[in-house]
């Protein structure tokens, strides 16, 4: 089975640690306790198609004074969620440094996911679904909207990354192979071209000896 770390990343109180509670047990908690131990991990397995993978997901610090420790958490993660609440504008502003803080911290991800969570607050909503497309596609990401309250929303956002993992993984792993075909194509010719060479070397050292006598 494959397992792949997925961290969450975003600005404090914008709902990590409920996403994550939701998706992997399937319970919300009203109250805001501030994650301060960086590093639980939770786990959950995934079927996409014929494989499946087992998600790590680590929950992260989002308070700002908790920002050096990150490197180690971000570190080796392959699925990256950038979290924002749809009610908070400074959440969203904030995205960008998110996403820097990744790129610095971080030499292995290969998926992102930006997250506007908090749909079920949609009359206090300041940012629009639009401005977070946006933002998504300006680095390459998915976009998602959830609400941690509700498991379906949630759900498809880890199910969604990990099947565009493994898509992107078995891309890679198909033109490897083309590849290899190739290079095996190209030697029976290779061999012919050197067996030639070979074969005039041969000629001419005929022809060299006999000069000689
Ligand atoms: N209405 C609503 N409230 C949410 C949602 N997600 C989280 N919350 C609330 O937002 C607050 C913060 O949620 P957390 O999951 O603790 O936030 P966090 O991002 O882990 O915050 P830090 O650990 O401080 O970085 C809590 O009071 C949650 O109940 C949501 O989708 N809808
Ligand atoms: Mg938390």
């Amino acid at each position: 089975m494959i397992s792949i770390k997925v961290i969450l990343i975003g600005d404090s109180g914008v709902g990590k640690t409920c996403l994550i509670q939701q998706y992997t047990s399937k319970e919300f908690t009203e109250e805001h306790i501030t994650t301060i131990a960086a590093g639980d991990k939770s786990f959950k397995e995934v079927k996409v198609g014929e494989k499946t993978l087992k998600l790590e997901i680590w929950d992260t610090v989002g308070q700002e004074k908790f920002k050096s420790v990150n490197k180690i958490y971000m570190n080796q993660a392959k699925i990256a969620l950038i979290v924002y609440d749809m009610t908070d504008q400074n959440s969203f502003n904030n995205l960008k440094n998110w996403y820097q803080e990744l790129k610095d911290k971080n030499d292995s991800v290969e998926i992102i996911g930006v997250i506007a969570n908090k749909s079920d607050l949609y009359e206090d909503k300041v940012i629009d679904k639009e401005e977070g497309e946006n933002y998504a596609k300006s680095i390459n990401a998915l976009f998602f909207e959830t609400s941690a309250m509700d498991y379906e929303s949630v759900a498809a956002v880890f199910e969604g990354l990990a099947k565009k993992y493994v898509e992107k993984k078995d891309k890679e792993d198909r033109k490897r192979e083309e590849d290899e075909q190739k290079k095996i194509k190209l030697e029976p010719s290779k061999h012919k071209e050197e067996k030639e060479k070979d074969q005039n070397y041969e000629k001419g050292a005929s022809i060299r000896r006999s000069n000689i006598f």
